[in-house]
């Protein structure tokens, strides 16, 4: 016997990055329904090798039905999770809307799997912002090892973080340096992004963070430990899809990176690909489409007693996204609902 999932925003690169890894690792779906706002109703979305038509959020019930999948923005989650929840159908949701109340976990299942069992505080259980879920991914082996005291992370995100607009953006905007005239697709970006990159994600903040950044910070504190202080500068560039992370980390005991090499090879979730010569590391058009977390350059840094950097390159949709949302469904099934 297995379960009744419904997948909200099934229409939107993430929706459908979720219908493909259900289908991909064979969850133990009995029956599932997928929803979208009612311009979109009616759209076909592939499930495995069927082909699904959307249903309208706006009516569904959510009575009957295990757990639901929201990938919509904070506004469509704010009116709908509720209902799902009340219904008795666990939410697990992607947007940021539940992510900072303490009631509600926030979990990557490779890091803090424990934390499921808030769920039934408020039947809602938050996925984190994409370019976290690499992150804490690589950072928990070696927290667990040598106690990690402060991060200072840079990204290289992808566009498709953007969502579908913006790749049609970046797409345009490329060809337009070859073929003036090309552009179409509506401005997501205060500046150019082909061959550009913008220090800018979310909007700005008093502290001169942007919100991308503070994400970053709350996010991995409640994630892993409160009492690691992260920095970050969070960056589009243009690359379709792969987010790309640089980490320089400061931890309480000396760690050799060999050592460290060696502990991240053995940890779930993760791919070591770090070799010192030509293409000896990972690039974003290497892991889309891949459920690995992907870590190369990892190397002693010797400006500071107990210091390591790393690079960092994930499938955003992915990782970031829909496949941590199925893994949390997994462990939701495993610990708790228990079929299949
Ligand atoms: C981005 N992390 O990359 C944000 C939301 N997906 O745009």
């Amino acid at each position: 016997m297995g379960y009744k999932i419904v997948v909200v925003g099934a229409t939107g690169n993430v929706g459908r990055e979720m219908l493909n890894i259900l289908a991909e690792r064979q969850f133990p779906v009995d029956e599932i329904a997928v929803l979208a706002s009612r311009k979109s109703l009616g759209t076909e979305v592939s499930f495995g090798d069927k082909t699904l038509k959307t249903q309208d959020l706006a009516t569904f019930d959510f009575a009957g039905w295990d757990i639901a999948l929201f990938a919509v923005g904070s506004e469509a989650t704010k009116e709908f999770a509720p209902k799902a929840a009340a219904a008795n159908c666990v939410v697990i949701d992607n947007s940021s809307l539940y992510r900072y109340d303490p009631e509600i976990p926030l979990i990557v299942p490779e890091v803090n799997p424990d934390a499921i069992t808030m769920y039934s505080n408020k039947n809602i259980i938050a996925n984190p912002n994409c370019s976290t879920a690499q992150m804490v991914v690589a950072l928990k082996p070696i927290h667990d090892r040598a106690k990690i005291k402060r991060v200072v992370v840079s990204t290289y995100q992808s566009v498709s973080g953007s969502g579908k607009d913006a790749i049609d953006e970046l797409w345009d905007q490329t060809k337009g340096m070859y073929v003036p005239g090309q552009e179409k697709a509506p401005r997501v970006y205060p500046k150019q992004i082909a061959f550009n990159v913008i220090p800018h994600i979310d909007v700005f903040l008093d502290s001169g963070d942007t919100k991308e950044e503070w994400k970053m910070i709350v996010e991995t504190k409640k994630i892993i430990d409160p009492s690691i202080k992260v920095t970050a500068t969070c960056v589009r560039v243009p690359v379709f899809v792969g987010h790309s992370e640089s980490l320089n980390i400061e931890t309480e005991e000396f760690l050799d990176e060999d050592e460290a090499r060696d502990i991240l090879r053995e940890s779930p979730g993760i791919l070591v690909v770090d070799k010192r010569e030509d293409g000896g590391y990972v690039t974003p058009v290497e892991c889309v489409g891949d459920f690995a977390t992907f870590i190369s350059r990892i190397r002693q840094d010797v400006t500071v007693e107990n210091g390591l950097n790393m690079w960092c390159v994930s499938d955003n949709l992915r990782k970031g996204a829909a496949l941590n949302a199925v893994q949390i469904a997994e462990l939701l099934g495993r610990r708790v609902l228990k079929k299949g």
